[in-house]
C-alpha cells in the first residue's frame, strides 16, 4: 500500500524508480536478464512510473505493460481502488498537533533516531527536569507518527511538525550525518547516568529518590543491597516477608522489598504470560461474581510483544445491574487472589475499607488494585513475580476505562488535551462529561468513545505513541 511504503520511500523519489515486487528478482535471475517491470508492479499508484522507470526502458515500449495473464486488468481495477480509498476523508494527519490524531506505530521508520532522543529524555526526567522531559516526549511522539525516513532531502519537512524546534532539528540532523547524537554519548559515556537509571529499575525508587542515594556515595545494585541489608540468601525471605493484613491500612511496598523482587520485576512478561495471568484472575474472578467481562489493556494491547506489567479493565455485561455488581469486587478479588498465593503484594487498593466507593460520578467509577501477581510453579517452570493492576469499572464507563488504560501514555495525555481544549468536554479513564454542565456521557463501545469526542477511531496498535 501506499502508506506502507512511505514509511520507508519518500513518494517523489518513488515515483522516479520501478517500485517491483521480489519476484521480479527471482524471475530475472533465473531468465539471466532484467525483465520488464510492468507486470511485477508492486504497487497501483506507481503501475505507469513503473513501467516508465524499469532499467533499460527510456519508453517502457518493451516493457510487456499488458501482459495476456489478465495482470494488467486487474492492477487497474486495483488503481481505481486504491484512488477511491486515497480520496476517503480522513482526520488523521501524522502532522497533527494531537497524538489522538494521529498514527504511532510500534517501530517507526525512523526507530534508531526516537531511540536516542529517548535517552535525552530520560536523562532530564532522572535529573529532575520534568518540562524539559516532557518537551522530548511530545517530540519523540511527533517523530514516531513521521511516516517517512528522515533524511536531509526532508528534514525541512520535519522542522515544520508540531514541538519540533530548532535546537531538536539539530540534533536530528546530526544524527542523519553521523549515526548518533554527541550529547547521547557523552551522557552514556559517564557513571552517574547508568547509577540512577538502574536505581529506578527498583519499585519504590523514583528520580528524587535515585539521586539522593547517588549523593550518599551509591553508586550500583550491589551498593543499594549492602545499603537496605538485602542479600542474595535473604533475597527470598525479604519478598515473601510483606503480610498484606486486610482489616488494616495497606503497608507501603518498601525499596527494602522492592530491591529483594528488582529481577523478577525488571524481567519483560510475554504475550503467552499475560494470557494466562489473565486467564487464571477471570477465572478466579468467575467464582465470585458470574457475567464479568474484561480486556487486557496497557502495551499488550498495543501490541508489544513484552510487557512491564499486565494492566486488566474488568465490568460486568449487565448494563442495569452491573453497577451494583462490581461494586467492592475488586477487593473481593484482590482478598481471594492473596488468600490463594496468587497475589503477593498490594501496593494500592481503592475501594478499600470503603464500600460504597464505587458511585457513578465521573471520576469516581473506578476501583483500582496495584498488585504483585505471581503464577503458582508448575513442572514446565518456575514462575517469577509479575506487576498486575487490576480496574474494575461501572459498565457504563466500561469503554473510557479500557480507551484511558490502554495508551500510550503521550496518546492519553493528548486525549485529555483534545477532549477540554477543541471539544470543551473531561476526559479520563473514568468517564466523559461536558464540561459546562457536567453532564455525564456513557458510550457503549470504543468506537463511541472517538466519536464522542469527535475524534476517528485508531487501531491500538497504531497508539503507541511513545517509545
Ligand atoms: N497511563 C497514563 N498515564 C500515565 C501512565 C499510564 O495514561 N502516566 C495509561 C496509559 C497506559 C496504561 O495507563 C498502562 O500504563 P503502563 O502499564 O504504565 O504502561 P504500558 O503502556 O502498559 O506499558 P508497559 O506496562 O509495558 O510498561
Ligand atoms: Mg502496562
Amino acid at each position: 500500500m501506499r502508506k506502507r511504503l512511505e514509511r520507508h520511500v519518500n513518494w517523489n523519489i518513488a515515483r522516479r524508480k520501478a517500485i517491483v515486487t521480489p519476484q521480479w528478482l527471482r524471475d530475472s535471475v533465473e531468465s539471466g536478464q532484467l525483465l520488464p517491470c510492468g507486470r511485477y508492479a508492486a504497487l497501483g499508484d506507481l503501475y505507469e512510473e513503473t513501467v516508465k522507470n524499469c532499467p533499460d526502458a527510456s519508453d517502457g515500449s518493451h516493457c510487456q505493460a499488458f501482459p495476456e495473464d489478465g495482470t494488467a486488468h486487474r492492477i487497474e481495477s486495483e488503481l481505481t481502488e486504491r484512488k477511491y480509498h486515497s480520496e476517503k476523508d480522513t482526520q488523521i494527519r501524522y502532522h497533527h498537533r494531537y497524538a489522538c490524531m494521529r498514527h504511532s506505530p510500534l517501530i517507526c521508520p525512523n526507530q534508531g533516531l526516537v531511540e536516542k532522543l529517548a535517552i535525552l529524555r530520560r536523562h532530564r526526567e532522572i535529573e529532575g527536569f520534568d518540562m524539559q522531559s516532557l518537551s522530548y516526549e511530545r517530540v519523540i511522539s511527533v517523530l514516531k507518527a513521521f511516516p517517512y525516513h528522515i533524511t536531509l532531502d526532508n528534514i525541512h519537512e520535519v522542522s515544520e511538525l508540531p514541538h519540533i524546534g530548532s535546537k531538536i532539528c539539530s540534533k536530528i540532523q546530526e544524527f542523519i550525518q553521523h549515526g548518533d547524537i554527541s550529547e547521547c554519548k557523552s551522557i552514556l559515556s559517564g557513571t552517574r547516568y547508568h547509577s540512577l537509571v538502574e536505581f529506578t529499575t527498583v519499585y519504590g525508587i523514583g528520580p528524587a529518590t535515585a539521586r539522593n542515594l547517588y549523593s550518599l556515595g551509591l553508586r550500583t545494585i550491589k551498593d543499594l543491597e549492602n545499603h537496605y541489608k538485602v542479600s542474595p540468601q535473604t533475597r527470598d525471605d525479604i519478598a515473601k516477608s510483606l503480610n498484606v493484613n486486610f482489616t488494616k491500612r495497606l503497608p507501603q511496598l518498601s525499596i527494602k522489598v522492592g530491591l529483594a523482587l528488582r529481577e523478577d520485576l525488571r524481567s519483560r512478561i510475554p504475550r503467552s504470560e499475560v494470557e494466562e495471568i489473565h486467564g487464571v484472575v477471570m477465572n478466579e474472578l468467575a467464582n465470585i461474581r458470574s457475567g464479568c467481562v474484561s480486556t487486557i489493556t496497557g502495551g499488550y494491547r498495543r501490541g508489544k510483544d513484552e510487557s512491564n506489567d499486565v494492566d486488566i479493565v474488568i465490568s460486568h455485561k449487565d448494563l442495569k445491574s452491573g453497577g451494583d455488581q462490581v461494586k467492592g469486587l475488586c477487593a473481593h478479588l484482590v482478598k481471594r487472589l492473596h488468600d490463594k498465593g496468587l497475589v503477593t503484594h498490594v501496593m494500592h487498593l481503592s475501594g478499600f475499607r470503603e464500600p460504597n466507593a464505587l458511585r457513578t460520578t465521573h471520576g469516581d467509577s473506578l476501583e483500582k488494585a496495584l498488585t504483585v501477581f505471581i503464577l503458582p510453579d508448575d513442572k514446565k517452570q518456575k514462575h517469577v513475580h509479575r506487576r498486575l493492576d487490576l480496574i474494575f469499572a461501572a459498565p457504563e464507563v466500561y469503554w473510557t476505562a479500557v480507551v484511558g488504560w490502554t495508551g500510550s501514555k503521550m496518546f492519553e495525555r493528548d486525549l485529555r488535551l483534545w477532549a477540554k481544549q477543541e471539544r470543551g468536554m473531561r476526559f479520563d479513564s473514568s468517564g466523559i462529561s461536558r464540561r459546562h454542565d457536567s453532564k455525564l456521557y456513557f458510550p457503549n463501545s470504543e468506537q463511541e468513545v472517538f466519536e464522542l469526542l469527535g475524534l476517528e477511531w485508531i487501531h491500538p496498535t497504531l497508539r503507541n505513541a511513545d517509545l
